[in-house]
């Protein structure tokens, strides 16, 4: 469990909402996300915030004719999605449309094209598209993206995240799990934590790379 809530943080490939918007820096400031709270539980101890990792169920509508364009529920194994909030890891509207939400609440979430797909759109979503997500959200965690976890995987200390340093900590992790090491797939895994996380190309992801909390503990 703990296994894969860790190695999920750092793959970051397999669903829809990964995909980003493709240089689009024309946002328009009076665009904003709208979020009607649907259902709030009675209780609420934690409220999700940058850096949690969170585990929802959501679906996404196109605004313009309510069509049906992605559904976790029906995707796969139907399991709700883990992600981490606040890393780019979701659309810009996601990230803010799932902010300060209760473990249990519902919400419905109109994230402009802006925040979204942008003028160009992407696989089934039309350019400009305003998109609507029914969003339940089951579980708030602190997110695997901590200093410690970072502290961990850099073996030398160095403050930067080499890829042997990545693959041990992987190696680590499936030995952990008692999975069997596919070598391939463990570098097509290190090649798209690479490509998402190491934003100056250097080949080494930097503690700004990685880290999500904007306190600077390393
Ligand atoms: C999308 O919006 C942009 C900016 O408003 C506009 O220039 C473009 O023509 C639109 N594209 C489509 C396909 O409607
Ligand atoms: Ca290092
Ligand atoms: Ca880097």
């Amino acid at each position: 469990m703990f296994f894969s809530t860790k190695l999920i943080c750092f793959l970051q490939i397999f669903n829809l909402l990964t995909i980003h918007v493709h240089g689009e820096k024309t946002e328009d400031a009076t665009e904003e996300v709208k979020i009607e709270v649907l259902h709030l539980p009675n209780e609420c101890d934690l409220k999700s915030k940058r850096g949690d990792l969170l585990n929802a169920h959501y679906d996404g509508y196109l605004a313009n004719d309510g069509s049906k364009f992605y559904c976790s529920r029906s995707e796969k194994d139907g399991h709700p999605k883990w992600f981490v909030l606040g890393v780019g890891q979701v659309i810009k509207g996601l990230e803010t449309g799932m902010m300060n939400m209760c473990p249990g609440e519902k919400r419905k979430v109109t994230i402009p094209p802006s925040l979204a797909y942008g003028i160009h759109g992407a696989g089934k979503i039309p350019p400009n598209a305003t998109l609507i997500f029914e969003i339940e959200l089951y579980a708030v965690t602190q997110g695997p993206r901590s200093v410690n976890t970072f502290k961990k995987i850099d073996l030398d200390q160095d403050k930067h995240l080499s890829r042997d340093e990545v693959k041990h900590y992987l190696m680590e992790d499936f030995k952990k799990d008692g999975k069997p090491r596919d070598l391939v797939r463990e570098d097509w895994i290190l090649e798209d934590i690479f490509k998402k996380n190491d934003h100056d190309g250097n080949g080494l992801i930097s503690a700004k790379e990685y880290n999500v909390y904007q306190h600077d503990e390393l």
